[in-house]
């Protein structure tokens, strides 16, 4: 049985997930915790692979349900050789974007249909759900200009899906506040407006009520 506690960072472009993942992960290293920090798409070498595959624009061809197709694969992968060895040793487990990302991505703002991501998400992820979903929230304007400020003047730093349309964007924040609403056993929506310290903050506040640590 799995002794650790899996916590999933997820958001727009931009929201801050992998920043509040490591100051996350640095806390609990503090207080003497274990940490495997790691991230989706990626986390393993496959998974990397698929990374660079598709943020590249190489699978656009495949469309969102080929996508859909690659990320579950490589979260498959992820979840059976990382995230649960990790769980059953007692490791804390931070992930910057999990299953709900396909949701969002390839579901809501992709067209895939429902019942097909669900049945994805139950083949990559059985009963590996994250104990605790925090949700940055930002609207998308501040999150595509905090992206874009991250990749600087260089226009081939622009991803797959950080250049789709606004309204792109805007189906995916409704759809992961949607998840957060739906799942209120695992979800916490934070306002990822706020400066780094204070999102910082109210995520710690998230893990100790939810998770004791
Ligand atoms: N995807 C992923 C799918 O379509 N389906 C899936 O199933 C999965 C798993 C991943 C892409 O793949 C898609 C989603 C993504 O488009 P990625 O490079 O991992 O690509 O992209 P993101 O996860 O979106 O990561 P980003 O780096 O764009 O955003 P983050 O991690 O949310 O933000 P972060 O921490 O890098 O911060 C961005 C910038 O903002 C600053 C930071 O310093 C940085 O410069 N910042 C703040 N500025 C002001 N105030 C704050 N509170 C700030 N917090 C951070």
């Amino acid at each position: 049985m799995a002794s650790g506690k899996f916590i999933t960072f997820e958001g727009g472009e931009g929201a801050g997930k992998s920043t509040q993942a490591r100051l996350l992960a640095e806390r609990l290293r503090a207080s003497g915790y274990t940490v495997l920090e790691t991230r989706e798409p990626g986390g393993t070498k496959q998974g990397e692979k698929i990374r660079e595959f598709i943020l590249s624009g190489k699978a656009r061809d495949y469309g969102p349900l080929g996508e859909a197709v690659l990320f579950s694969s490589a979260r498959d992968t992820h979840v059976q050789e990382v995230i649960s060895p990790a769980l059953e040793r007692g490791d804390w487990v931070l992930c910057d974007r999990f299953s709900d990302s396909t949701a969002a991505y390839q579901g809501a703002a992709g067209g895939v249909k429902p019942a097909l991501i669900r049945s994805l998400e139950r083949i990559a992820v059985g009963n590996t759900m994250p104990a605790l979903t925090i949700l940055l929230d930002l609207p998308v304007e501040a999150g595509l200009k905090r992206a874009s400020q991250r990749n600087g003047a260089d226009e081939e730093e622009v991803d797959r899906f950080e250049g789709m349309e606004r309204r792109f964007h805007e189906a995916l924040r409704a759809c992961f506040l949607q998840i957060a609403a739906e799942t209120p056993e695992r979800s916490v929506v934070i306002d990822a407006q706020q400066a780094e310290s204070a999102v910082a903050e109210a995520v710690w506040e998230a893990v100790v009520d939810r998770l004791d640590p």
